[in-house]
């Protein structure tokens, strides 16, 4: 096993790789090779990458995520190359080249990822940054450089990552978009670097969503569940809620997110709003004791100089005022003035707070916790379905671009795959999927209902059950099939045709739960 952690992946995952095992020994070489290849990424945490235009705040969002600040977010810097941070209990970067060569650097001094490699950006492939951090153990985070960006290359990377197929084969209008055709595996085909591919995407936005952002996604989705009928493996943020002209940004965000998760409701599973700097200060621990301290000192000042301050950001630093104009500026490249009034409405209400209590309440007020908790239930506790998914699609387009023989063997072992059993996740998957963006309307109960059962670790979670006492054998079979007979009832009568096929795929999860439960109670319980 790697130093990376490999998640125990997950049931579904593992019928995949055995099918890709038994099949492979009848393939052609060729196919053989690429079977292999979409095996080995059944492995390991799931790729999600952080995507959107130049500048939206994408190295930002990652900081945040991973909870400490390598990704260097400079305004003058623009992230030509696509960084991958995976799991890693040695701390280092690696150069990967087109050639596949690597080349081994230490962080820099201020802990980010150097911005000078050494080597000639048209060489470098992408660069593998290796860090421990709690989050990376079950998703490897993939920041990619900005789409619409001037540099035409590094936006090229980006598309390649996102599985832009047409522009790769040359196709001048990105219409022509199909699925995968078996040579675009990632940014440099055949070599490590295939594994690059993402397997979901988190969109950063920051206004209205332009043409272009829509066309990626929509490649995006192509690529990975092109049959899908619900984006399961993306969300949007929307970013620097901040800086929205209104009397509250925040309730503005909100809304403006609301209008753009419906405009992109067959893309993106939501929009939420993000003021991704003050995640980035409150999560990496770039929010210090000093900081608190100048933003105590503020609240001292008189009624007069303090409003002056919050007037523009020139205001804010003017030498008149006797704080520290190096803290303020510091203060402001931190939380900007959002952040700082925040701030300071919260020790005005309790001058009490601590630094620590001050980072919790500020991270509140960001809507990060909200983007972490979708990630979570999204993404992490999905990924062994997305996983498995978005290699079925890739065993799919592998079929479509084989020989007759190898087509026809693949699409067999395809057909007896979805038929069984553990597939059942996927359609429920995909409903969850579908409920959760809106496209399809059900009570908050039964959404809820549906999102225990497709996110929880195990039946007494899935059937929304009290953990402690452990619940009897019996007091859980009764509980799924009492579920699978109501859903069934729900699907039948009183339901809308979008509606009943959700609650069909609904009741038959149950009902396998229900199943899975009483073979562990005839074979001696679990
Ligand atoms: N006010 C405000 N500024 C933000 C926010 N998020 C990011 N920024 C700032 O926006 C600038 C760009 O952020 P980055 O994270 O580097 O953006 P990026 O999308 O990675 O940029 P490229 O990689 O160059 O495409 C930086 O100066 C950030 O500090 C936010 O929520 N509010
Ligand atoms: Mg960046």
């Amino acid at each position: 096993m790697t130093e990376q952690t490999q998640l125990a992946a997950g049931a579904l995952c593992r019928v995949v790789a055995d099918m890709c095992a038994a099949l492979r020994p009848g393939l052609e070489q060729q196919t053989a090779a690429r079977v292999d290849q979409i095996a080995r990424r059944l492995t390991g945490p799931l790729q999600l990458a952080i995507a959107g235009r130049i500048k939206s705040g994408k190295s930002t969002v990652v900081n945040a995520l991973i909870g400490r600040r390598v990704a260097p977010t400079d305004v003058r810097e623009c992230t030509r190359i696509v960084t991958r941070f995976q799991y890693g209990t040695v701390d280092r970067v690696e150069v990967v080249r087109t050639n596949g060569n690597r080349v081994i650097l230490p962080y820099d001094p201020d802990g980010l990822v150097p911005t000078d490699l050494g080597v000639d950006p048209a060489d470098i492939a992408l660069i593998d940054a290796h860090l421990t951090s709690a989050m990376l153990r079950d998703i490897t985070v993939i920041d990619t450089p900005g789409l619409g960006s001037l540099d035409a290359a590094s936006a090229q990377r980006t598309r390649q990552l996102l599985g832009d197929v047409a522009d790769l084969a040359g196709a001048s209008h990105t219409s022509d978009i199909k699925p995968a055709n078996g040579d675009d595996e990632g940014l440099d085909a055949g070599s490590e670097t295939a594994i690059a591919q993402a397997e979901a995407v988190l969109f950063v936005l920051t206004q209205a969503a332009r043409a272009d952002d829509v066309e990626t996604l929509s490649i995006f989705r192509a690529y990975t569940t092109p049959k899908a009928s619900s984006p399961v493996n993306a969300i949007a943020v929307l970013n620097k809620a901040d800086q929205i002209v209104a009397d509250d940004p925040i309730a503005a965000a909100g809304e403006l997110a609301a209008a753009q998760a419906r405009a992109l409701e067959h893309r993106v599973s939501g929009v939420l709003p993000l003021v991704g700097l003050v995640a980035e200060a409150t999560e990496t621990g770039l929010f210090t004791e000093a900081d608190a301290e100048t933003l105590r000192q503020i609240v001292a000042l008189d009624p007069g100089s303090r409003m002056l301050l919050f007037l523009s950001t020139d205001l804010f630093l003017r030498p008149e005022i006797p704080i520290s104009v190096p803290a303020r500026a510091r203060l402001l490249e931190r939380l900007d003035l959002f952040g700082i009034t925040r701030a300071v409405g919260l020790l005005d209400a309790d001058p009490t707070l601590s630094a620590g209590e001050l980072r919790r309440r500020l991270v509140g007020s960001s809507g990060f916790p909200a983007v972490r908790d979708v990630i979570d239930s999204a993404f992490r506790r999905r990924a062994d379905g997305i996983k498995a998914n978005v290699a079925i699609a890739a065993l799919e387009s592998l079929a479509a671009g084989a020989s007759p023989h190898d087509r026809m063997l693949i699409g067999d072992a395809l057909e007896e795959l979805v038929a069984r059993p553990e597939a059942h996740q996927l359609r429920l998957l995909e409903a969850a999927a579908l409920v959760s963006s809106g496209t399809v309307a059900l009570p908050a109960e039964q959404a809820a209902e549906l999102n225990r059962l497709v996110t929880g670790s195990g039946p007494v979670e899935q059937l929304g059950l009290a953990a402690d006492p452990a619940p009897a054998p019996d007091a859980l079979a009764h509980a799924a099939l009492e579920a699978a007979a109501r859903w069934r009832s729900f699907a039948t009568f009183g339901s809308t045709p979008a509606q009943s096929r959700v609650a069909h795929v609904v009741h038959r999860g149950f009902f396998l739960l229900w199943q899975q439960l009483q073979a562990g109670r005839n074979g001696g319980g679990r």
